[in-house]
C-alpha cells in the first residue's frame, strides 16, 4: 500500500472530522487543542505533507521558510487567509485552500444580532437584569433606537456581505455598500442596494456601518481614524471580519467621547487581547470571534478541508485554491 500523506492539524477539529481525517490519512491531530507555538509550527511544517492551521496559527514567511520538501499543502481550516503569507507559499510551490461558503449564512446571523443587539442595547439590559439592580419598568427607561428605516452600510459586498444585506433588508433597513466591484445588477435589484464607490460618501450618510471585506494589506485599518470621523455620531459599527480592518484605538477613543453611538465587535485587532478601554463601554457588545461558531458550520468547514486534502492528495486541483491574486 501506497504511503499515507502526513496530515498535521493544529487545533481539536469535531470529532467526525478528525476520524475521517485518520481514515483517511497518516494524522496527527491536537487533541488537547494547545495553541501551537511558532516553534511547534516549524517543527509541522518541516515534516507534514499537509497542514492544516487556523486563524490562531500564523504562517509567515519564517515558518514557511523552515517548511520541508514534501509540504505541498496548506487546508486552512477558516475562510480567512490573513494569517498566511500568501506569496511565500507560492513561491515555494505551496497550495493553499479555505473553507468559503459554509459558513456564510452563521456569520449573517451573528452580524445581524449585532446590528439589533447595539442600538436595543441588549447586552446593556442583560447586564442590568443579572446585576440584579433592575427596579422595574419605565415609560423612558433604557432607550434604545429603532433598526426599522434607518439606512446600513456594507463594506465588502461579497457572499457574507451580501447574506448580512438580505436579512437587513427583512428587518427594514436599506441597503448600501461599497466594493472593489460593483456586484451584479441583479443581486442589486434583489437588495435595493444602493453602490458607493467612494467609501468616504457612504460613510458620511449611514446609520450603522458593517464590515465583510477579508483582511488584506489593501485594508488594514480601512476604517482609519481619518475614516471613522467622517462617520455620524449617532452611528453604529459592526465588524464580524478581522479586527484589522478598523483602528480599534481610534474607534475606542471616539466610543468613549460618543463621538459614535456604539460598536457590536466580534474580532480584534489583536486577539484574543482587546483594548481594554472597550471593556468599560456600555455602548459596545464584546464577542469572542463566534462569528461562525456553530457546530453544523464546524463540521461543514471540516468536509471542505477534507474534500481540498483529498483532491489534492489524489493529483486534482482543490476546489477551494486560495490565490492571493483573489483577495
Ligand atoms: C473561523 C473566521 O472560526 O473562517 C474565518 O475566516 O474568521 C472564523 O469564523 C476561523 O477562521 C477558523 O480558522
Amino acid at each position: 500500500m501506497a504511503k499515507k500523506p502526513l496530515v498535521i492539524v493544529t487545533r481539536k477539529l469535531p470529532d467526525a472530522i478528525e476520524t475521517r481525517l485518520m481514515e483517511l490519512f497518516d494524522t496527527r491531530l491536537n487533541v488537547d487543542d494547545h495553541q501551537m507555538s511558532k516553534a511547534d509550527l516549524i517543527e509541522a511544517v518541516r515534516h507534514a505533507d499537509v497542514l492544516v492551521p487556523t486563524v490562531t496559527d500564523r504562517i509567515d514567511a519564517a515558518v514557511l521558510a523552515q517548511a520541508g520538501p514534501d509540504l505541498r499543502l496548506i487546508a486552512n481550516f477558516g475562510a480567512g487567509v490573513d494569517h498566511i503569507d500568501l506569496a511565500t507559499a507560492r513561491q515555494r510551490g505551496v497550495t493553499v485552500t479555505n473553507t468559503p461558503d459554509v459558513l456564510t449564512e452563521d456569520t449573517a446571523d451573528m452580524t445581524m444580532a449585532l446590528i439589533l443587539a447595539v442600538p436595543r442595547r441588549l447586552a446593556e439590559g442583560e447586564r442590568l437584569v443579572r446585576s440584579g439592580g433592575w427596579s422595574g419598568w419605565g415609560p423612558t427607561f433604557m432607550l434604545g433606537h429603532r433598526i426599522w428605516g434607518k439606512r446600513l452600510g456594507i463594506i465588502g459586498m461579497g457572499r457574507i456581505g451580501q447574506a448580512v444585506a438580505r436579512r437587513a433588508k427583512g428587518f427594514g433597513l436599506s441597503i448600501h455598500y461599497h466594493n472593489r466591484r460593483r456586484v451584479h445588477p441583479d443581486i442589486e435589484g434583489e437588495l435595493e442596494a444602493t453602490y458607493w464607490e467612494s467609501l468616504d460618501q457612504m460613510l458620511a450618510r449611514m446609520d450603522v456601518i458593517s464590515v465583510h471585506c477579508p483582511h488584506t494589506p489593501a485594508t488594514y485599518h480601512l476604517l482609519s481614524a481619518r475614516r471613522l470621523k467622517l462617520l455620524q455620531a449617532h452611528a453604529y459599527v459592526v465588524n464580524t471580519a478581522r479586527g484589522e480592518v478598523i483602528d480599534e484605538n481610534s474607534l475606542t477613543r471616539m466610543l468613549q467621547k460618543r463621538e459614535l453611538a456604539g460598536a457590536g465587535l466580534d474580532v480584534f485587532e489583536h486577539e484574543p487581547a482587546i483594548n481594554p478601554k472597550l471593556l468599560e463601554l456600555d455602548n459596545v457588545v464584546l464577542l469572542p470571534h463566534l462569528g461562525s461558531a456553530t457546530l453544523e458550520g464546524r463540521i461543514d468547514m471540516g468536509e471542505k478541508v477534507l474534500i481540498n486534502i483529498k483532491t489534492h492528495v489524489d493529483g486534482h486541483n482543490p476546489p477551494d485554491r486560495v490565490l492571493a491574486s483573489m483577495l
